[in-house]
């Protein structure tokens, strides 16, 4: 793997240090349990087998009650939140921050950035918090300056052989700098737009003392600085995190639909039609002979267990159950007794408000130019009459604001007997020519537990459908 590294150096330490740039392994927005264990254990997996490598799991959504419970119960942490996969100041390669005191002169500058071969310095004060920077243009005006003026003074320095001073502190030249810093944080299109504004050649990048980390050039720029991505359990841009247009995927591994984010270069691309990411996850571990932690290996059975709602689902193929076993064998744990705690965490919609209820595990999906939304949600028993009507009042608000065309609602049995369904839609055709029914509000559908395969390829159909009459009577 291409290995792109941040060197960081003054000039007391003689080896530079390196910073790998991280790796992201990420899941779909509104992420599920199987989105969130599978970024953690591939991420593990990642960093294992290519040392080079610096994966880090990541999330763009909250984390849901099962999740949370999981990620306890086998102690790891829950994932970084990120907002977006636009470019920061951090994924762009730097110069090093050389460094200077301020009381050391101009002179002396000079000889520290012919060593380093730099254009520039970072002048610090007694507590390596920048001050200002001098260029090398600083020293060539300064130096020229104090040229004499005329010829005939010029013939006599060189007669004379007088040298030209630069005994000024750096510290007293920069004092009124103006000088433009970034931090790593800062978002690329940023740095853009203050290279637009200021003709300066060299911003420093700073920490949050303001101590100097690099130096910021127009050529970082050209240079196209980017995320790096690893996408599991999800290869739809829709469902993916913002920005990622501007990001390099590297790798991506999943169970749905293929309808992928496009890529500039091949990738691994890894779809297999089981029942969770968990289960591929697994299956590449054992197929590079790697033995997961017992810790990783509980996790990915979770992930399993929560997308085959423990085997219920039609997505449940041999591979799940086998992987499922094999981890739960390497975990010492029992797949029943996991199941059983993961549902008493995970599926109490009690006193959750119908936002995060639609919101818990959300998909958003187009087709033939239409914008519809599926979320899901599991329940114990039958849903109060209250529950229904208030989630279906938040859905018609978020079908206005999200414009969407068509919004369902799983609220799905865990024992798997089947969902009720919840829509709302201004073209009620679609839902009930997709389920064969006549409901305007809700309805229940025996056996249907599974969005991917239950709820999403009907509904795709029915919008197909009606495209083409469309198209026909047009
Ligand atoms: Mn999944």
């Amino acid at each position: 793997m291409l290995l792109c590294a941040l060197f960081r150096y003054n000039l007391e330490e003689t080896a530079p240090q390196v910073i790998k740039m991280p790796v992201y392994v990420v899941g779909h927005r509104n992420p599920d349990c199987d989105s969130i264990v599978s970024a953690i254990v591939y991420a593990e997996i990642k960093n294992l087998l290519e040392p080079g490598c610096s994966a880090q799991p990541v999330r763009i959504g909250p984390v849901n009650g099962e999740t949370s419970y999981v990620l306890k119960k086998f102690g790891f942490d829950v994932p970084l939140l990120i907002q977006n996969a636009y470019p920061q100041v951090k994924d762009a390669s730097l110069d090093p921050a050389i460094t200077v005191r301020k009381e050391e002169s101009l002179f002396q500058c000079w000889q520290v950035m012919k060593k380093a071969n730099a254009k520039c310095v970072c002048v610090v004060d007694d507590d390596n918090k920048l001050c200002g920077i001098v260029t090398t243009g600083d020293i060539a005006r300064e130096v020229l300056s104090r040229l004499p003026l005329d010829e005939s003074e010029f013939e006599d320095s060189k007669r004379s052989g007088k040298r030209v001073p630069l005994e000024v502190a750096a510290g007293v030249f920069t004092e009124d700098q103006d000088i433009k810093t970034f931090t790593l944080d800062d978002p690329i299109s940023e740095v853009q737009e203050v290279m637009r504004v200021f003709d300066y050649k060299q911003f420093p990048v700073i920490d949050e003392h303001g101590q100097p980390l690099g130096i910021m050039r127009r050529k970082h720029l050209l240079e196209r600085p980017s995320k790096w991505f690893i996408l599991v359990d999800h290869n739809e841009l829709s469902q993916a995190v913002e920005g990622l247009g501007e990001a390099k995927i590297l790798e991506i591994i999943d169970h749905h639909r293929i309808n992928p984010v496009q890529t500039d270069q091949p990738i691994m691309f890894v779809n297999y039609p089981c029942g969770s990411t968990s289960t591929i996850i697994g299956k590449m571990a054992s197929d590079k002979r790697l033995t997961l932690r017992p810790e990783s290996a509980g996790l990915l059975c979770a992930g399993i267990l929560s997308d085959t709602l423990a085997f219920r689902s039609p997505t449940t193929t041999e591979q799940d159950i086998f992987q499922a076993r094999s981890l739960a064998e390497r975990a010492g744990i029992c797949l029943e007794d996991l199941w059983r705690e993961m549902l008493t965490a995970g599926s109490n919609i009690d006193g959750m408000n119908p936002r995060d209820i639609i919101r818990s595990d959300f998909k958003e999906y187009h087709i033939e130019g239409l914008k519809l939304g599926i979320g899901q949600t599991m329940v114990h028993g039958t849903v109060p009459p209250d529950v229904i009507r208030q989630v279906q009042e938040e859905m018609a608000n978020l079908a206005e604001d999200g414009r969407y065309d068509l919004l369902v609602m799983m609220l799905t049995d865990v024992q798997a007997s089947g969902s009720l369904i919840l829509w709302h839609s201004q073209d009620p055709s679609l839902i009930q020519e997709a389920f064969a029914v006549k409901s305007r509000t809700h309805f229940f559908l025996d056996a249907v537990v599974s969005r991917k395969k239950q709820v999403l390829p009907p509904i795709i159909e029915a919008i197909r459908k009606k495209a083409r009459r469309l198209k026909l009577n047009s």
